[in-house]
């Protein structure tokens, strides 16, 4: 039975209920456009544009870090930046770059998809969703704020003691990294925790695990890593600002403390880390590659299987970072052979992929592209790591421009390429326009041939002694040629960007419409019209196979070929869209992030009552927050408790267990913002 939207209750309807309103700051506001609106949204897809905006922005500051480096080591004797000055740049970059770019990039995809994947109508805790990325803007401005307060920090991205400590970093350089990380690992813990409880608890009826999309699998996977990696940093961080702010001895070998320990304490979080950083973007590969290839993805339990083997055994090999720090060979010889095991699951995912590429009839648009070269960058950044695991091999790579190749080609070669073809792949769904495919195509080859121009002649500069985070170095070292090479590669990387953004500007000008299904995809939220009205689904779908999608278009004929399924023509039902229970606005989790870095400031200047005001705003929005009416007053329908699926918070229920749905009469607030220009009989139930 196909289904018709009901017009949705426009905003007066909701207005005539304020005569009923509750007095006071209680009262939940009702905006659903305009800038209020996305201050105080709880809706899944727009915290997902949120973040992926926000993360953009900070890549084009990352970028434009990258290109001082370049432009300082193009010639040798280079004058643009003074030593501290380079020393703040590349910090910033690597720290922007993996916590303000990569990791929320990933965290949109998280957001915008998961629900729309599992066939549910959001997250289980909106707001805690709302507050995780208000928390992830305070704590990314907290720290670039330190350009404008005396110095960024620069003591690398992993800010090694006892140099960071208040002895050789006396600035509040290092404090703002402190606090910066700290606030931002709020963020993605209370995320972690979010998307686990939604994909454990949230799924439509039939949505086994076994029959989730790998991108999904890798969030669950990413979620857990950040769930136990997180605390290790927050711990180190807490024992360096006790170093440094209360004159504590953790990393000062003078008073019996040990710089090791900040080592094994970081990488323990650090190598997790960069696996929290590269599974989203396999997902997000897994997802493309059958769609282009027109074939199912190649062995998928065996996908998931090795994520999940990646997930366990990337807690195992983090002393490959320190095999040239004294550690003795019993130590270095496990860890090179945890390092080399790991690159199993890796390479069985890669012979996957090109498995199901193998024989498929591949379609080579814009995100097929970037997802084929995601494959062939991220391997030769496997096989330089697997080149790191032989530890005499690291003595003389450690620390030099072959390590910075490395985690190039994984981190911009593995999870840039990833999500940019992500980004290609959901516009049409998130927007309901498409890009252009013409300058999607010119943005790739530029793109690709930057980058290798780029990161290509890294290992070679490596090879040749060159050290890294030197910020000049003299004229003959052999390295004047491909530094040359390197830099105009970063500014063709860098025109790439630039043809990426007058895209999306020329594209959101045509609109090229694109209806639901653009690519002929294989999951369910290529099920709804683009982009999906508020509360995603009319009716929560019913699950019956992997890529169920797919099936539901699809069958093969008695010789196995596949033959389209006839368009089962069914006549509109109503949906009356405000009988969906959807979550209400709020503005308190923006309050409540708002108090995190008064607090901090008020610990880096010494100004502890400005911490007690900013531990106020914090624990009395938590407060207001929880005495929040869960839902409008005028709306009649049963209290969530009852309903609230398995361990979600009443209070922030949005959704019973799907088989429980129909049974719930909603609010009316679900009224989507963003007008869902498609008639939904062209949605399939
Ligand atoms: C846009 C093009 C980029 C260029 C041209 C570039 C260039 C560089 C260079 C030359 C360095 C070495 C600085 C030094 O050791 O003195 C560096 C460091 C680094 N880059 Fe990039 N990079 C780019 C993109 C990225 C991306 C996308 C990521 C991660 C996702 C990234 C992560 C890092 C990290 C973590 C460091 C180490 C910083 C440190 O030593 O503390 N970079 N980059
Ligand atoms: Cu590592």
């Amino acid at each position: 039975m196909a289904t018709v939207l009901e017009p949705a209750q426009t905003e007066p309807d909701v207005v005539d209920a304020d005569v009923v309103e509750e007095p006071g700051l209680l009262r939940r506001p009702q905006a659903t456009t305009g800038l209020w609106s996305w201050l105080t949204t709880v809706d899944h897809k727009k915290i997902g544009i949120l973040y992926g905006l926000t993360a953009f922005t900070f890549f084009l500051f990352g970028g434009v870090e990258a290109l001082l480096i370049r432009l300082q080591l193009a010639r040798p004797n280079g004058t643009l930046l003074s030593a501290d000055a380079y020393n703040q740049v590349f910090t910033m970059h690597g720290t922007t770059m993996i916590f303000l770019v990569v990791m929320p990039l990933s965290a949109a995809f998280f957001n915008y998809l998961t629900p729309l994947m599992i066939g549910a109508r959001d997250v289980a805790f909106p707001r805690l969703n709302a507050f995780s990325y208000w928390t992830f803007l305070c704590g990314a401005l907290l720290l670039n704020s330190s350009f404008l307060l005396g110095g960024a920090p620069n003591g690398g991205w992993f800010g090694y003691a006892p140099n960071t400590s208040i002895t050789f970093s006396p600035g509040h350089n290092i404090d703002f990294w402190i606090f910066g990380l700290q606030i931002l690992g709020i963020a993605s813990t209370v995320s972690a925790v979010n998307f686990i409880v939604t994909i454990l608890n949230l799924r439509a009826p039939g949505m086994t695990l076994f029959r989730m999309p790998v991108f999904v699998w890798m969030t669950l996977v990413s979620s857990f890593l950040l769930l136990f990696a997180m605390p290790i940093i927050t711990i180190a961080l807490f024992l360096l600002m006790f170093d440094r702010l209360f004159g504590a001895n953790f990393f000062n070998t003078a008073a019996g403390g040990n710089p090791l320990l900040w080592q094994h304490l970081f990488w323990l979080f650090g190598h997790p880390e960069v696996y929290i950083l590269i599974l989203p973007a396999m997902g997000i590969v897994s997802e493309i590659l059958p769609v282009f290839s027109r074939k199912p993805l190649f062995g998928y339990p065996v996908v998931v299987f090795s994520g999940i083997a990646i997930g366990f055994m990337g807690w195992g090999v983090w002393v490959h970072h320190m095999f040239a720090v004294g550690l003795g060979p019993v130590a270095v010889s496990a860890f090179s052979v945890t390092t080399m095991l790991i690159a199993v699951p890796t390479g069985v995912k890669i012979f996957n992929w090109i498995a199901t590429m193998w024989r498929g009839s591949l379609r080579l648009q814009t995100p097929m592209l970037f997802a084929i070269g995601f494959v062939a960058m991220f391997t030769i950044g496997g096989l330089s790591g697997v080149t790191h695991a032989v530890s005499p091999h690291d003595r003389q790579q450690t620390d030099t421009y072959y390590v910075v190749a490395h985690f190039h080609y994984v981190l911009f070669g593995g999870s840039l390429f990833g999500i940019m073809g992500g980004i290609f792949y959901w516009w049409p769904k998130i927007f309901g326009y498409g890009l252009s495919e013409r300058l999607g195509k010119l943005q790739f080859w530029l793109w690709f041939i930057g980058f290798n121009v780029t990161f290509g002649p890294f290992h070679i500069l490596g090879l040749s002694g060159m050290p890294r985070r030197i910020y000049t170095y003299p004229k003959g070292m052999g390295w004047d040629f491909w530094n040359l090479v390197a830099t105009i590669g970063a500014f063709v990387i860098a025109t790439s960007v630039l043809i990426f953004l007058y895209n999306v500007a020329h594209s959101r000008r045509v609109r090229p419409p694109v209806g639901h299904d653009p690519w002929d995809a294989r999951t369910l939220e290529w099920t709804l019209p683009s982009p999906p009205p508020a509360y995603n689904f009319a009716e929560i779908p019913v699950v019956h196979s992997l890529d169920d999608f797919w099936h539901r278009k699809y069958g093969e004929d008695a010789e196995g070929r596949l033959v389209k399924k006839p368009a089962t023509e069914e006549p509109a039902t109503a949906v009356d869209e405000s009988a969906i229970h959807m979550p209400s606005p709020s503005y308190f989790p923006l309050i409540a992030s708002l108090g995190l870095p008064v607090m901090a400031y008020g610990l880096m200047y010494g100004a502890y009552l400005v911490s007690v005001v900013g531990g106020l705003m914090l624990i009395g929005a938590l407060y207001a927050w929880a005495l929040e009416p869960s839902a409008e007053p005028h709306e009649p329908h049963e209290p969530h408790t009852e309903g609230g699926g398995g361990g979600v918070d009443p209070g922030d229920a949005v959704l019973q267990p799907p088989e429980e749905a129909e049974s719930v009469p909603a609010t009316s607030t679900a009224t989507s913002t963003e007008p869902s220009t498609e008639p939904s009989t062209e949605v399939t139930p």
